[in-house]
């Protein structure tokens, strides 16, 4: 049925009659049907991408975008009086992701679909997501973020399992989301959900009985982990995550002709980081309640599963003690000491041991023994797991071992988000880049070409404009489209280390009170959520806030510098503010950022980036040159030197460097103690003088410096919007289409 069909039987009404919210809920039921009717591949070797995170924003217009009738709908709609932009907004974003590692599964799952590859994904539905963001006297507050409505992307299917904990049993659910590829085929996001998850039993803010499963399970995203109960929810529903997506496999591969002996025929399981490490026990056990020896098990799980690794920070490699495990799931124990067994029988070395000295387990060495294959995401980041930090594992299996440098989808992150530039590049280059992200590179031929020149800064104009109106209606800030737009977007953490940037606005401030004006006004963004454990993270937030206040009241400061930090910053808002960047910042301490994906969106949208030899900057250098980059700080080798040694000393910085010592004083002054909270603002001052972990003022001049000299040259509007034309034009290596080919062609196989 079209549109004005489903209008007609839904509401018996016209489509200009009805409101946003009946349209989107039309435009719903005609996407789902249009998704249904696609085909779906029937190939015998099936992807399973299993994350406990799928970050994948509205799906509307992306929708209506991949399925080839976006222009047709949004002129229908337009021809009743019906702004389709206006639609979009109605619907609620799923908030099933916290960051990258999020994003980048729903990125891959569009061009999973797009290729035309057999595979899903497998995660878990969380009513209530992660966190909303509120600032409330300049700090986050946490408040629950219900998205699913009566109808929505979610389809309830008739699947369901007995999930058996220690102790007791849950019935699981599970629902679909069709996932539709550029102009090709539909498939399917699974998420499992139970029954009798209670929103009721959520309290102030997101507070809630962290032991009563049956009700908690499936209600949040990572539930405050900084007590013992918060982490053994995480089991609990990381368990019920690949217990279910251990039955849908088996139950499909099967259905296919599977006769469990050949499992790896019909069968490739991705682990996202470490969160679905369990699915490998559980898949041993599935197959020998099924009737397989110990042996052949293990040897088809080891055929079937190939694990990411998404950081090399070592607190976020999840060790489960035993203790944990044995209580909410002991049938997996006796599975886990057998591979710990085997694995200790052949190597003495205690680093690739799965169960520690200390009674943990550690999930990632059970991926590296029993996967077939150990992927980083960017080229740095699967050397420094090679040489260093995985570097015994390497020695043992170098064959597993290999880089997948990630990818974003340029449906969502250029042909939805930036419909002036997608317009543009159309016309000067014809629609090839579209599936071709490679064909951006005939960009580079109107490099010296003013008249394109003058269309692309015209076009960013616009892109802030946009997002000066959305700020205003949905945030009440006000910002100025003639400033220069400096942007940070991420989640909040040291290593990213927002609170550099913090320091070069108030040294800016320092500068401005003292005279020297910059040439155009600064506006410095800032986008994050802080961890709601995470104490430095949301100090950090906190003395954002606090400048941005500061500065808005200081008639001498405010026409030259503006901060900004947008409140809850999710998917939707990445939309908006990264089509309107000028700069971006990517300045995390080098050899911590494993990837970075917001880095490849701004360059698709011709945004300049400062950064570190960082993740995936380091290709983006190679890619566009030195010319069109700014680079800064240390390198990898020498941090990595600097913890190996344990040589720096924070306190040093600070006493001899004069503008760093004015800049740290700052933040526990008069002034900032006048608007902000004191304990707050002393414990990120003690932070920053005497542990800054992740080396913030040892690259602090450096910054300051490159900085400035990319603002100076910002005046150089033709030269800037060149490098802008640049960076877009050499974006297509950054396709997660061709992320996904080398997946498949080096780890998945699919045919
Ligand atoms: C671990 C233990 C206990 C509680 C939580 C966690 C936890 C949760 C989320 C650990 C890690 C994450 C998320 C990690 C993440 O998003 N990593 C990012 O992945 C991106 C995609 O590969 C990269 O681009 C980023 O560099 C990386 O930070």
């Amino acid at each position: 049925m079209n549109l004005q069909e489903i209008v007609t039987k839904k509401y018996n009404r016209g489509i200009g009659e009805c409101s946003d919210a009946e349209l989107y809920f039309a435009l719903l039921d005609m996407t789902k049907e249009m998704a249904a009717g696609k085909e779906s591949n029937t190939g015998k070797k099936k992807l399973y991408y299993i994350s406990a995170e799928f970050l994948i924003g509205k799906l509307l217009s992306n929708n209506l975008i991949n399925l080839g009738v976006y222009d047709e709908v949004k002129e229908l709609l337009a021809a009743n009086g019906k702004d389709i932009c206006e639609i979009e907004n109605v619907e609620p974003e799923p908030s099933l992701g916290n960051g990258g590692l999020g994003r980048l599964a729903a990125c891959f799952l569009d061009s999973i679909a797009t290729l035309g590859l057999n595979g899903d994904g497998v995660g878990l539905n969380y009513h209530l997501g992660l966190f909303k963001q509120v600032f409330e006297n300049n700090l986050q507050r946490e408040t629950k973020n219900p998205w699913i409505q009566d109808q929505s992307w979610l389809t309830r299917t008739d699947k369901s399992y007995q999930i058996q904990f220690g102790g007791f049993k849950v019935t699981s659910r599970l629902y679909d989301i069709d996932v539709t590829g550029y102009h090709n085929r539909t498939n399917k996001l699974h998420l499992f959900d139970i029954e009798t998850v209670d929103e009721g039993i959520v309290g102030d803010g997101i507070s809630f009985n962290k032991e009563d499963i049956t009700k908690n399970l499936t209600l949040f995203l990572y539930p405050d982990d900084s007590d013992d109960k918060g982490r053994l929810l995480r089991v609990y529903q990381q368990y019920f995550m690949v217990s279910n997506g251990a039955r849908l496999i088996l139950d499909e591969a099967v259905e296919r002709g599977c006769k469990l002996h050949d499992l790896a025929d019909y069968a490739v399981i991705q682990i996202n980081d470490t969160h679905p490490s369990m699915v490998i026990p559980e898949m041993i056990r599935l197959l020998m309640e099924r009737g397989i020896g110990m042996d052949e098990a293990i040897s088809i799980v080891s055929k079937c599963c190939a694990y990411t690794n998404h950081t090399i920070l070592a607190e976020a490699l999840e060790k489960w003690p035993i203790d944990f495990l044995e209580k909410a799931v002991p049938q997996l124990m006796p599975i886990i000491y057998e591979l710990h067994n085997r694995v200790a029988a052949k190597y003495e070395d205690k680093s690739v041991a799965i169960i520690d000295d200390e009674n943990r387990v550690h999930m990632a060495n059970m991926d590296i023994h029993y996967g077939f294959s150990v992927n980083g995401v960017a080229y740095l980041h699967t050397e420094i797991l090679k040489d260093s930090e995985l570097n015994n594992f390497y020695k043992i299996y170098p064959e597993k071992f290999n880089n997948k440098t990630n990818g974003i989808t340029f449906r969502r992150w250029l042909l939805h988000c930036n419909k002036g530039l997608s317009a543009l590049l159309e016309e000067l280059i014809g629609e090839g880049f579209k599936k071709d992200a490679m064909e951006l590179e005939k960009l580079e031929k109107f490099a010296d070409d003013d008249a394109v020149l003058e269309r692309l800064m015209a076009i960013k104009t616009e892109n802030k404009v946009i997002l000066k109106h959305y700020l205003k209606a949905t945030q009440n800030i006000d910002i100025d489209e003639n400033s220069v737009f400096d942007i940070q977007i991420k989640r909040l953490h040291e290593y990213k280390r927002q609170q550099m940037n913090a320091l070069y606005v108030i040294n800016k401030y320092f500068e401005i009170k003292s005279g020297k004006k910059p040439a155009r006004k600064i506006t410095a963004i800032f986008g994050a959520k802080a961890a709601p454990a995470y104490t430095i993270a949301k100090d950090i937030i906190h003395l954002i806030l606090c400048m941005q206040q500061l500065i808005q009241n200081d008639p001498e400061v405010s026409p030259y510098l503006q901060v900004v930090m947008v409140e809850n910053y999710n998917v939707t808002l990445a939309e908006k503010l990264i089509p309107a960047a000028d700069i971006h910042e990517q300045i995390s301490l080098a050899s911590k950022e494993a990837s970075g994906t917001s880095n490849m969106k701004f360059m698709l949208n011709g945004a300049v980036a400062i950064g570190t030899m960082d993740g995936a900057n380091v290709e983006m250098y190679d890619l566009v040159g030195k010319e069109n980059i700014y680079i800064f700080g240390e390198t990898s080798d020498q941090v990595i030197e600097h913890y190996a040694k344990g040589d720096y000393v924070p306190r040093k910085y600070y006493e001899e460097d004069p503008d760093i010592k004015r800049a740290i004083d700052f933040i526990v002054s008069n002034e900032m103690k006048a608007i902000g909270n004191w304990e707050s603002l002393d414990r990120l001052y003690n932070e920053l003088v005497n542990k800054d972990w992740f080396m913030t003022l040892p690259d602090w001049e450096s910054y300051r410096a490159k900085k400035d000299e990319m603002l100076a040259d910002y005046e150089d509007r033709k030269a800037w919007t060149k490098m802008a034309l640049t960076n877009i034009s050499k974006a297509g290596f950054f396709s997660s289409d061709r992320t996904i080919e080398q997946y498949n062609k080096d780890i998945w196989k699919l045919d």
